[in-house]
């Protein structure tokens, strides 16, 4: 069977959250670079793979899907096995956290840390464009708060779903690999479980084959 196929640059955070899953259920799967400086993204071509003209795009045969979570909860319920479960379906409270926590990524982490990496690494290094130091100071003063809850949960569980690795996890990775790479990394050291929560993720084999197709520009 052709492998599936991922349509992105596979830099680009939301292509890292799809390609990690694929990963980590061991899925055979092919990364079809899209070029933003040539605005394939907006041929139709790839308006026809997702008619925002974003990416990522995915392709399982016949079927197209586009959303980073939606394609990775496809893959992950796709590749299922009694091994590898990241979204614990058979199990309502488990799925239930997993949902809690991957909402939590997506609506108060991600909008803390993200501008961090924007202005700190992206818009420098990519854009031509400056640092703006309030937008920084304010992201790190909200990061600082969720970090203090996610220290508590942290401490009494190993990862954020409960006493096992899911897809909330995974979808912290893309983000907080590039917030490392920026002069704010440190901040994790002040809070001891997330941080170990943090290297634990790190040394999973499918995380550390990503990172490797990521690297962060230099800050
Ligand atoms: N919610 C979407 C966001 C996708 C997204 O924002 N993609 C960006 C690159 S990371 C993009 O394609 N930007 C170009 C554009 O919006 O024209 C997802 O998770 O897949």
């Amino acid at each position: 069977m052709a492998p599936v196929k991922v349509f992105g640059p596979a830099m680009s955070t939301n292509v890292a959250r799809v390609t990690l899953c694929l990963e980590e259920v061991g899925a055979e799967y092919e990364v079809v670079n899209i070029d933003f400086n040539t605005m394939e993204h907006k041929s139709p071509e790839h308006l026809a793979r997702n008619p925002f003209g974003q990416i990522p795009a995915f392709q399982d045969g016949d079927l197209l899907l586009w959303e980073s979570r939606a394609i990775s909860k496809y893959v992950l319920r796709k590749y299922k096995t009694d091994e590898v479960d990241l979204l614990r379906e058979s199990n309502l409270e488990e799925a239930a956290m997993v949902d809690v926590w991957t909402e939590v990524d997506a609506h108060t982490y991600n909008p803390a840390l993200s501008p961090i990496v924007y202005q700190c690494l992206f818009n420098p290094m990519m854009r031509g464009l400056p640092t703006d130091e309030k937008v920084v100071a304010e992201s790190l003063e909200k990061l600082k708060k969720v970090l203090e809850v996610y220290e508590a949960r942290l401490s009494k569980h190993s990862y954020l779903a409960g006493d096992f690795v899911s897809f909330a996890d995974l979808n912290h990775f893309p983000y907080t690999f590039y917030f490392m790479a920026t002069p704010h990394a440190a901040l994790f050291d002040s809070y001891p479980h997330v941080k170990a929560w943090w290297d634990r993720l790190m040394a999973r084999p499918a995380v550390k084959k990503i990172a490797a197709t990521m690297v962060p520009p230099k800050a």
